[in-house]
């Protein structure tokens, strides 16, 4: 079938306000935000409702035609965005925004694909609960993308990865039948847990269309504190130390470079350190309490026993809301200050918490070798066991020199992660950026495993081609 038919009848099925075939308008929907990858699309389709998604699959099953699912297009490695060959249709869900239901006394509920993080957010807080879910992203990205992509963010250090945030879903499948399996259960053992196969699929095996979220008891008391180290292993054993004090009640531990922070401040004019001196690792960790009358002393006392035994060299504890936003500026900062930057090349990686330190020295000491030039950018969620080591290369770095230092960084930092039985990808996914490097570090075993699900799934491979797999 030839576009303009094909596109036809998606207008037929969305209406002709749910597709957008002029291309002057594609490039939100072609582009990503990074500005790492470009593609072409013969059409955007925009449904309103599962009903709408289920027609435009069974379609594209029909007609063989390649879906690239889209939420707020705020992913970090190209997994949203479709390939140059102009055959691959977008099909965006950011007009699906229904909060279906709302219970309070299940802690659940139930929102279309399309609805932000942030509005997710909001709907828990106005029914006096907290969907834990954070990232800097929240404004735009969709439960869809965050479902898609298992998101991780700042709170897993306590409530886990979207995966553990999320009961039920219903998903269309390739062929356009819909599962619906929107149970807001926290027991059923019927069988294989289907939703976990779509959670992290990054649109290769069907589209969520809708999610059940769990909520938990809304935080009414907060205390957010900004610590200086001058030694990553004290960092590691900090975050030990908090815990055995706050226990549960830290949810948050984010670790950045002296090098990171200073780019933030540079990009940021009105940006200020939290501490005096520059240190050579900054942390912003969070306690976080249900009850308006918790006791903050724990904190408190956790923090000063941390410079007592030498391990932190300066604390700054917020002392008021205001001052807890601006340190989460900070943090929140280092991704658009790198972009303004210029060229990252990114690793999202995951390790064994206690091999951290003697990693990063590894790490540290082979960029310094093979690219002195280049600043290392060490940020995370260090309370994860997640670093984002990312790699500023020169601004003034030809395209061409660029393509070689990502061959070259990516094989040696990435053959180190395997080296301490880490992960090349935390919490951004594999997508376009990291598919052809998951070969590597995969068994046969498993990517046989993934494919066969892939093939029963999408046996016409229409689900996101070239990406993940
Ligand atoms: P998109 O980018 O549109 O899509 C991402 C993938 O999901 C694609 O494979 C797409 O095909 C698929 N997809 C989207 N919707 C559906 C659907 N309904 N059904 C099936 N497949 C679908 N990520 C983190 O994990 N942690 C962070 O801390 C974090 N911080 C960020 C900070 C900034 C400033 C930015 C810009 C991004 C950040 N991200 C982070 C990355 C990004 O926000 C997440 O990956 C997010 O989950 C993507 O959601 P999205 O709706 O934008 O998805
Ligand atoms: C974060 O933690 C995001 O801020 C973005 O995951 C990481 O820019 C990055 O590499
Ligand atoms: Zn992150």
């Amino acid at each position: 079938m030839n576009h303009q038919s094909l596109v036809g009848q998606f207008a037929h099925i969305v209406g002709p306000d749910g597709i957008i075939s002029d291309k002057t308008e594609h490039d939100a929907y072609v582009r990503d935000w990074l500005g790492k990858w470009t593609g072409l699309t013969p059409v955007v389709v925009r449904p309103r409702s599962t009903t709408e998604v289920s027609a435009v699959l069974r379609l594209c099953h029909q007609t063989h035609t390649p879906v690239v699912t889209q939420g707020g297009n705020t992913g970090m490695s190209g997994a949203a965005t479709p390939d140059t060959s102009n055959s691959q249709v977008v099909l965006s869900l950011t007009r699906m925004k229904r909060i279906r239901d709302v219970d309070p006394i299940n802690n659940t509920m139930t929102v279309d694909a399309g609805v932000t993080l942030a509005q997710v957010q909001q709907v828990a807080t106005d029914a006096d609960r907290l969907f834990p879910l954070s990232l800097g992203a929240q404004g735009s990205c969709t439960i869809g993308g965050n479902v898609a992509t298992n998101a991780g963010g700042s709170g897993v250090l306590r409530y886990g990865n979207t995966r553990d945030l999320v009961l039920g879903l219903e998903v269309v499948l390739p062929d356009g039948r819909v599962w619906n399996g929107l149970r807001a259960l926290r027991k059923d053992n019927t069988g294989y847990d289907l939703k976990h196969l779509f959670i992290g699929s990054e649109g290769t095996l069907g589209v969520v269309t809708a999610a059940v979220l769990k909520m938990y008891p809304a935080v009414r008391n907060r205390q957010t504190a900004w610590i200086g180290f001058e030694r990553l292993a004290d960092v590691v054993d900090a975050l030990r130390g908090l815990q055995d004090i706050c226990g549960d009640s830290l949810t948050a531990f984010e670790m950045m470079t002296q090098a990171s922070l200073d780019l933030v401040l540079g990009h940021f004019n009105s940006a200020r350190s939290p501490l005096q001196s520059p240190v050579a690792f900054h942390v912003l960790a969070e306690v976080s309490h249900t009850s308006a009358t918790a006791a903050t002393t724990p904190f408190e006392d956790a923090l000063q026993a941390l410079i007592e035994r030498g391990l932190a060299v300066d604390v700054a504890l917020a002392s008021s809301t205001a001052q807890a936003v601006e340190m989460w500026g900070l943090r929140e900062g280092i991704s658009p200050a790198q972009v303004a930057a210029g060229h990252a090349i990114k690793h999202d990686i995951a390790l064994p918490i206690s091999s951290i330190p003697q990693f990063v020295q590894e790490a540290d000491s082979i960029c310094a070798d093979v690219r002195p030039e280049f600043t290392v950018i060490n940020f995370g969620h260090i309370g994860d066991g997640n670093l984002h080591y990312n790699v500023l290369a020169p601004a003034s770095l030809g395209e061409k020199s660029y393509k070689q230092a990502v061959e070259q960084l990516n094989r040696l930092i990435h053959d180190l992660v395997a080296q301490y039985g880490g992960s090349i990808s935390a919490e951004h996914g594999v997508g376009q950026l990291r598919r052809d490097e998951l070969k590597r570090y995969k068994s046969s075993v498993e990517m046989d495993l993934m494919m066969t699900i892939k093939r029963s799934l999408d046996p016409n491979h229409l689900m996101n081609p070239g990406k993940l797999l």
